[in-house]
Parts: C-alpha cells; sequence; structure tokens
C-alpha cells in the first residue's frame, strides 16, 4: 500500500513538472523600446545632442520618452566556446575564449582600431536584424575562415596584406533566420481562416529565430584575443547575446560562462554576470544581456566563470561608453550645451539633464563635473588635413572625446583600445590536455598588448590562426599599430586584463593621462586633475585613459598652432616611428625568446 502511495505521488508529481525544455539559441535585438520607440527617433542612427530627454506618463502610467530621444540600440552577439591564438614565436595556444558572432566583415576589415568606424561586432538594429543573403557564400566558415570562399585551407597570410582572405561584407547576426514554421503556420492558418499560431511574428519572420547549424559552424574553435570590443554610446541601450557552443577541445568539460561588465553601472544587478548572484549560460544555450550606458568611459568585460582560470585562458575582452558630448552639434559650446551650470547656456530654455548636470552641490556622485573654467571650446570636425598637410583620419567626423569634459581637455584625433595582457602557457597547455590545473604556480610567459606581442602588434589587420580544425580563424583581430597625425592626439584605452601581474608602459612621447577606472581626473570644484607623464603602471582590473600628444607645448585643444602667454609657440614633435614599451624587462619576451613581449610602434605621420 505504502509502495503503491509512492508510485502514484511520483506519477502525479511527473505531470506537475514542466515538460523538458530543451535549450536553445536565440538572439535579440529589438528595433523599438520603451526607452527608444521608433515612432520618435530612428533607433539605428545616433542622433546629435539637443537637450535633454523629455518625458510623460503614459496612460498605463510609465514614463515614456515624448521628445528629444537621446542614443540608440545597439545589439552584439558572441560565442563563448573555445579557440586557438598564434604567439610571435609561432607557437599556437589553446583558449577558452569569445568569439565575434557579428559585425564579422567589419572585424576582419580591420575596423578594430583607430577609425570611427571601429565598432566591431557593436551593430546597429538594421544591420545586425539581417539575414545572411546565402548562395554561394555559405552563412557559416566564411564569416570567419578563408577556407570555403578561396577553395582551401592552406592559402592564407598573416595579416590582411595578402590576397588570399576573402571578401565578405556581411555584419549581421550569425545564424539569424525567420521562423520557418511560424511563418509556414500563420501562412496555413490565414487561408484556413483560423487564428495565427505566432500572432506577432512580424512580416520578415524575424522573431530572435536562429539556424543552430550556423552558429555551430562559425562559433566552434572561434576563439578571439581579446575577446569581441564592445564599443557604443552614452544613452544606448545594448542588447548584447552571448551564445555558449561548448569548448569542442574539452569534450569533458560542460562550462558555463557569462559576461561581466566589469566596475559598469549596470541596468540590472541580473546581467552582471556575476554567477552566484545572477545567471550563467549553459552550452547549447544563448541569453541576451540588456545594458543602459549611463556614464562615458573606458571598462572592460570578463566571463566570470571561475575567474582565475577563464581569465587566464584569454576570456577577457574589452568595452567603451563614448560620450554625449560627441554628439553636441558642431559650433555649440562644449561648456553650456550639455546643460552642466544647472540650466544656464544649453538649448534654450530646456532644464539640465539630470545625467550631466553636474552640479558637486546637490551631486557628488556624477562622473564628469563641470570645468572650473569656460575655455570657450566648441565643438567642430577634424579638419582635411592636420597643421603639417597630413591627410586627417576623420576628416569631417564630429570631434571625438573621451568624457563630457566641458572644455575640450579630452578631445582626440583617433583612439585605440589597448589590453594589457599575459598568460601562463604551462596553464594553458594543461588546461588542454585534462590534467589538473594548478591556479598557485601561474607564471606569465607571454606578455601581450591586444593579444599579440611584439612583432606581431606590428603587423596591421587581423591576425589569423590554423586551430585543430583545420580552418583557418581570426584570432587575433586587433592591431596596436598606433597611427597619429603628426601634431595630432591619441587616446589610449588601457586596461590591464592580467590575472598575475602589474604592468607598466612606458613612452617617449608624453602620456597626457585623463581618466581613471572610468571617471574624468578632475576634482569637485571642476579642476582638471590630469597629469602628464612617461609611464603608468596598472593593476588587474585597472582602467586609464591616456592621450598621446605629438604637439610640444600645446596651445589650443584641436590643433598644434598658437603661442603660450609666455610666448612659446605650439610645435609638432617630428615624424618617425616611436614605442610604447614596458620597462619590465622580463616582460619585454615572449616565452623562450630574450625580444618581444610587450611592446607596439607609434607611427607619427
Ligand atoms: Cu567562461
Amino acid at each position: 500500500m505504502h509502495k503503491t502511495l509512492g508510485w502514484i505521488a511520483l506519477g502525479a508529481l511527473s505531470f506537475c513538472t514542466v515538460p523538458v525544455m530543451a535549450q536553445s539559441f536565440r538572439v535579440q535585438c529589438p528595433t523599438s523600446t520603451i526607452t527608444h520607440p521608433s515612432n520618435l527617433t530612428n533607433t539605428s542612427a545616433e542622433p546629435a545632442y539637443n537637450g535633454p530627454t523629455a518625458f510623460t506618463t503614459n496612460a498605463q502610467g510609465f514614463v515614456t520618452p515624448s521628445t528629444n530621444v537621446n542614443g540608440a540600440i545597439k545589439c552584439q552577439q558572441i560565442s563563448g566556446g573555445d579557440g586557438y591564438a598564434t604567439m610571435a614565436d609561432g607557437t599556437q595556444t589553446f583558449m577558452f575564449s569569445f568569439g565575434p558572432l557579428s559585425g564579422l566583415a567589419n572585424i576582419a576589415a580591420g575596423k578594430t582600431d583607430g577609425s570611427v568606424d571601429a565598432n566591431a561586432g557593436t551593430e546597429f538594429p538594421s544591420v545586425f536584424n539581417t539575414v545572411h543573403p546565402g548562395g554561394t557564400v555559405l552563412p557559416g566558415d566564411p564569416a570567419t575562415t578563408d577556407g570555403a570562399v578561396s577553395g582551401g585551407n592552406g592559402s592564407y597570410t598573416q595579416g590582411n596584406g595578402g590576397s588570399a582572405i576573402p571578401t565578405f561584407t556581411y555584419n549581421g547576426a550569425v545564424g539569424l533566420v525567420p521562423d520557418a514554421d511560424c511563418v509556414a503556420g500563420n501562412a496555413a492558418a490565414t487561408a484556413a481562416g483560423t487564428p495565427l499560431p505566432c500572432p506577432n511574428l512580424p512580416a520578415n519572420g524575424l522573431s530572435g529565430h536562429v539556424d543552430p547549424r550556423q552558429i555551430m559552424d562559425v562559433g566552434v574553435m572561434n576563439g578571439n584575443i581579446p575577446a569581441p570590443l564592445m564599443a557604443f554610446d552614452e544613452d544606448d541601450e545594448f542588447f548584447l547575446t552571448l551564445t555558449n557552443v561548448g569548448m569542442i577541445m574539452r569534450p569533458d568539460l560542460f562550462e558555463q560562462h557569462t559576461v561581466h561588465f566589469h566596475g559598469y553601472p549596470n541596468a540590472s544587478s541580473f546581467y552582471d554576470g556575476v554567477p552566484d548572484a545572477s545567471v550563467a549560460i549553459n552550452i547549447g544555450g544563448s541569453f541576451t544581456y540588456y545594458y543602459l550606458a549611463p556614464d562615458a568611459g573606458t571598462y572592460f568585460w570578463h566571463c566570470h566563470i571561475t575567474p582565475p582560470e577563464h581569465l587566464q585562458m584569454g576570456m577577457v575582452g574589452q568595452l567603451y561608453v563614448r560620450p554625449r558630448q560627441d554628439r553636441v552639434p558642431s559650433g555649440q559650446s562644449l561648456y553650456t550645451y550639455l546643460g552642466y551650470q544647472n540650466g544656464v547656456g544649453l538649448p534654450i530654455g530646456t532644464p539640465p539633464d539630470l545625467r550631466t548636470a553636474c552640479s558637486p552641490s546637490v551631486d557628488i556622485l556624477c562622473s564628469a563635473t563641470t570645468p572650473a573654467v569656460n575655455t570657450g571650446a566648441t565643438q567642430s570636425v577634424y579638419p582635411a588635413t592636420t597643421v603639417t598637410g597630413k591627410p586627417h583620419p576623420n576628416a569631417g567626423h564630429a570631434y571625438m572625446y573621451a568624457y563630457n569634459d566641458g572644455d575640450g581637455s579630452t578631445q582626440y584625433d583617433v583612439e585605440y583600445p589597448i589590453q594589457m595582457h599575459g598568460f601562463d602557457p604551462n596553464f594553458h597547455f594543461v588546461g588542454m590536455t585534462f590534467n589538473p590545473e594548478a591556479f598557485a604556480d601561474m607564471k606569465d610567459k607571454y606578455f601581450l598588448l591586444n593579444g599579440r606581442s611584439y612583432p606581431d602588434t606590428a603587423s596591421a589587420g587581423p591576425q589569423l590562426t590554423e586551430s585543430s580544425d583545420g580552418r583557418v580563424h581570426y584570432s587575433q583581430p586587433m592591431p596596436t599599430v598606433i597611427n597619429i597625425p603628426q601634431g595630432g592626439k591619441a587616446l589610449l584605452r588601457l586596461v590591464n586584463l592580467s590575472v598575475s601581474e602589474y604592468h607598466t608602459l612606458a613612452s617617449l612621447i608624453r602620456m597626457h593621462v585623463i581618466g581613471w577606472n572610468a571617471k574624468l581626473l578632475r576634482d569637485q570644484e571642476g579642476n582638471n586633475t590630469e597629469y602628464w607623464t612617461n609611464s603608468i603602471t596598472l593593476g588587474g582590473g585597472e582602467s586609464l585613459d591616456a592621450i598621446l600628444d605629438t604637439c610640444q607645448n600645446r596651445v589650443n585643444f584641436d590643433n598644434c598652432t598658437g603661442t603660450s602667454s609666455t610666448g612659446v609657440a605650439a610645435t609638432p614633435i617630428p615624424t618617425g616611428t616611436y614605442y610604447l614599451y614596458t620597462p619590465n624587462l622580463d616582460h619585454l619576451s615572449n616565452d623562450a625568446e630574450n625580444f618581444g613581449g610587450m611592446m607596439a610602434e607609434v607611427h607619427v605621420y
């Protein structure tokens, strides 16, 4: 009797449990949200900043924007899994790693450095939500390898200087396809006059449904170091889909992965990526993280599963938010237009924006206080040529800044995200070969800038690695060749993501340090606390913004002309190759080679 009851109870339980739901890959990139309603703004373009967003309370009692919607929607898809990278001594190293699943053509084209369109895999919905054209260029392999187009895996060159790298243009979400079942079901129901099985399906059939075959074709062994760059703008909403494709070299492991935006003002702690406090992503599943972008600055991100292991193995990436000040209309005052000064200045008659009306008397947590002095700096566009007649790489583009400085002090001509990093090849070897890994024994032997050591840092374009699947992958897409037009300024967005080491970088061109840990260096009185130095040192988990200024005795923030009050003329430094390098000599090596390591070329042209 007792036994029978038990079986009945078990049977009842089995009715109560939810059906076994297979995990599946999905992707999410809305074209309209409450914050960015498509009837009020083009969500696929960054609008000029014309004052703070005005809000109204809708019929349901929610606060919604009514006019002046700022920012846009950005989307990105990444894989979590494994892969290989090539070190400067020729060694191929196994990694646990993230790889790109959007913006692949941009990344292959080298749009990961100082260019204004260096958005890498971060895309507007209009780009992200496009279906691969298919045809002869199949959606899988060509996106990350040259095998399927060039007809073989033997013909490729390191860097993008060779002709063997195929041309492809697809920057959308890998795997995104119309939901065929829903499309067919709706068509049949419409013909039969019965209720639609998928009533909310858009006309194009896209509902976040993906073809898992395409995801796996591209995502497996797709590892990049650094992990995919994420770059978006203050006021944006960011939808980031992580797709865990598993680690094909470690079938014994069922590692989850997460995305943790380090030091970032998250929309919700649910998206923080700390697995014991929020959610982690299993193999075979996708998850879309959601972020707002309230504060400009240089951040970074990493996986938060067993951090010493997954970070050491390569799951570390770069992240930055461009400031609202970039979008001030040309000719307007940087000091007044953003609504600093509690409503004085700015778009006529509008109240200050509470995010940027940074009055120390009312808000001591604001990220960029109003400058103490109105320098009269105004927004403009980069000229066609520099003072020495060199073509400006961003000619015609609006001036860009690291922060909402109000005085132009963080303006730059080109920007380079640089990850300072290193790893222990022994740890990576045992990570591939099923041996127990001793965290305490970690000792870095390779020292990297953006996943490469010298001389590989100096080769332009993405670097490729042939992995154990016999295919060629873009393993290290970001070069660290810093090209500065003579008299101009390069913003270095520096982060140290090493698990085990402090790192120091030195430069003969003075570094103007203007931000630290995603905060403008300025006191509460509005005085700049920036400084000039020839070397910076960061611990693991720190970021720093330094401007390499190729103008000596600079007077004007936006060109290398003029004379100081003491009669010293601003003068561009000579053209030539300079170096950004570590003065720690044991970090100027590639494992057993006693040269290489953490060094990059700075080309002043
Ligand atoms: Cu991980």
